[in-house]
């Protein structure tokens, strides 16, 4: 179904060593199963590109044809190209330029998932919960080795707040000291957030639910995350959890009410906060579709669940100007194991950009949704536009995604920090 067509022409790839990324972390030395290797050979480092004849989108509208320059990891401001100039050329053939695809929920078990994501254009990962903080610094470190480069960058929650005897508490794998009761005290909390951040957690994520941390123990988690600077993301899959998320001041209210309507009182509440959801569309697509996958998650049969409660939620949200972000909640290339469940990573996201496109968004804003406005909700800076100073996370589309949304499954090449990903090619 889809191929990575490599049509470069490469002059004289110029010898750099990628290094770009977050913080200072060094890659840990583990021992390393085999999932954790890279599969392909290692991209070229990133040197000094120029794209002649490729057709941007510039967040709203597609350019003429006009030319790309890419100087080690980011974009820049066109150079002096002599006979002398080590550079790699590239005719795009009036193919289409999109900014790397932001997920913003997923959770990428191994370093082939990282390769997965990546081949299909994703080329930043919002992991939504960690619990091997060995393994997630190391997923997030590796695309800074030279063995890496060219593979996406992830970002993550630690262990988030989740109460006891609730599914999520078995879900993440929360062992029972890092549970919170509803006698966890506030110094324990905070103590719960340390422990998050000094493993260098991106964000904090709270499991708002039954049997979860109180109302007032979330907006104190939420406070202390504040303080110390970072952003709070809250699962929140029920009118409920909704609800109840809303007023903790929350950043990101993670996926959507799928039994119940929003009111608009929460509505206006969420706008008045600041506030972000990433609805997970796909999940609850496919989940609803087959009850099984939907008790796994659940833990009960759906009752009053319905996916067009998600649609008409999304665009109450999106009518209302919230910023309503594209992401997966994939794991693997299944839900819960269930092969009637498909969410594959990568793949899932490009399905998610149509259900957006469902529930009322243009492509353009769609397609917002998974590249500037993700990046500007969780703070990273460097990424999301196509312009002289940003990453050069880069995918080259055979066909127009403003005429059919559909069309950002056509990838051509994708690029990472100025690193051309050479991957698989993942047919499905
Ligand atoms: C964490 O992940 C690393 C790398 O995959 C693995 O070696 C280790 O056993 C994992 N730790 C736990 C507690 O699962
Ligand atoms: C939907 O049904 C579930 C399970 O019976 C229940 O817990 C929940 O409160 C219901 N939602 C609403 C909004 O009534
Ligand atoms: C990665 O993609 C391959 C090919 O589609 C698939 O077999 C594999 O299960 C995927 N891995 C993950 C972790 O999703
Ligand atoms: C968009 O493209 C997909 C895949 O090629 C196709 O199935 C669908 O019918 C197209 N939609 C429209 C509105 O043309
Ligand atoms: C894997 C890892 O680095 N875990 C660290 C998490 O933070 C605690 C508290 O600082 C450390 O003790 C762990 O080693």
């Amino acid at each position: 179904m889809k191929h990575l067509i490599p049509f470069l022409l490469t002059l004289a790839p110029q010898a750099a060593i990628a290094c770009f990324g977050h913080g200072n972390l060094e890659p840990r030395d583990i021992d390393l199963p085999l999932q954790l290797k890279r599969r392909t050979t290692p991209s070229p480092s990133a040197g000094k590109t120029f794209i002649q004849n490729v057709r941007i989108f510039d967040g709203h509208v597609i350019t003429p044809p006009t030319s790309l320059y890419i100087d080690g990891e980011v974009i820049s401001k066109p150079f002096k190209i002599t006979p002398s100039t080590n550079v790699r050329y590239i005719n795009a053939g009036n193919r289409i330029m999109i900014p790397g695809l932001i997920d913003a929920h997923i959770h990428i078990p191994d370093i082939e998932g990282q390769e997965n994501i990546t081949s299909w254009g994703v080329t930043t990962a919002m992991n939504m919960a960690c619990w091997n903080y060995t393994l997630c610094s190391y997923q997030r470190t590796y695309p800074q080795t030279s063995e890496g480069a060219g593979i996406a960058s992830l970002f993550y929650a630690g262990l988030g707040a989740a109460g006891n005897g609730n599914l999520h508490s078995r879900l993440f794998q929360v062992p029972a000291d890092e549970l919170v009761y509803p006698d966890t005290s506030a110094t324990q909390l905070f103590q719960m957030v340390d422990y998050v951040f000094s493993n260098w957690s991106d964000y904090y994520k709270i499991c708002a639910k039954e049997f979860g941390p109180s109302q007032e123990q979330q907006t104190a988690i939420a406070a202390e995350t504040h303080r110390r600077g970072y952003p709070v993301m809250t699962h929140a899959s029920a009118m409920l959890a909704f609800e109840q998320a809303i007023p903790t001041l929350t950043d990101g209210l993670q996926h959507i009410p799928d039994d119940a309507i929003l009111t608009y009182e929460m509505i206006s509440n969420i706008r008045a906060n600041g506030q972000f959801v990433t609805p997970t569309m796909n999940l609850y697509k496919i989940a609803l579709a087959n009850p099984q996958a939907a008790e796994l998650l659940r833990g009960y049969l759906p009752t009053n669940e319905t996916y067009a409660a998600v649609i008409e939620n999304v665009a109450l949200l999106h009518q209302a100007g919230i910023p309503v972000l594209a992401g997966t909640d994939s794991v693997g290339p299944y839900i819960a194991n269930d092969p009637n469940a498909p969410n594959p990573l990568g793949l899932s996201l490009h399905y998610e950009l149509e259900n957006l496109v469902e529930a009322g968004f243009t492509p353009a804003e769609a397609l917002r949704a998974a590249t500037s406005l993700s990046a500007q909700m969780h703070l990273l800076q460097d990424r999301g536009v196509i312009a002289p100073g940003f990453r050069a996370d880069l995918v080259l589309l055979d066909a127009d995604p403003l005429v059919n949304i559909s069309n950002t499954q056509q990838i051509v090449m994708v690029m990472v920090a100025g690193v051309e990903y050479s991957g698989l090619d993942n047919s499905l």
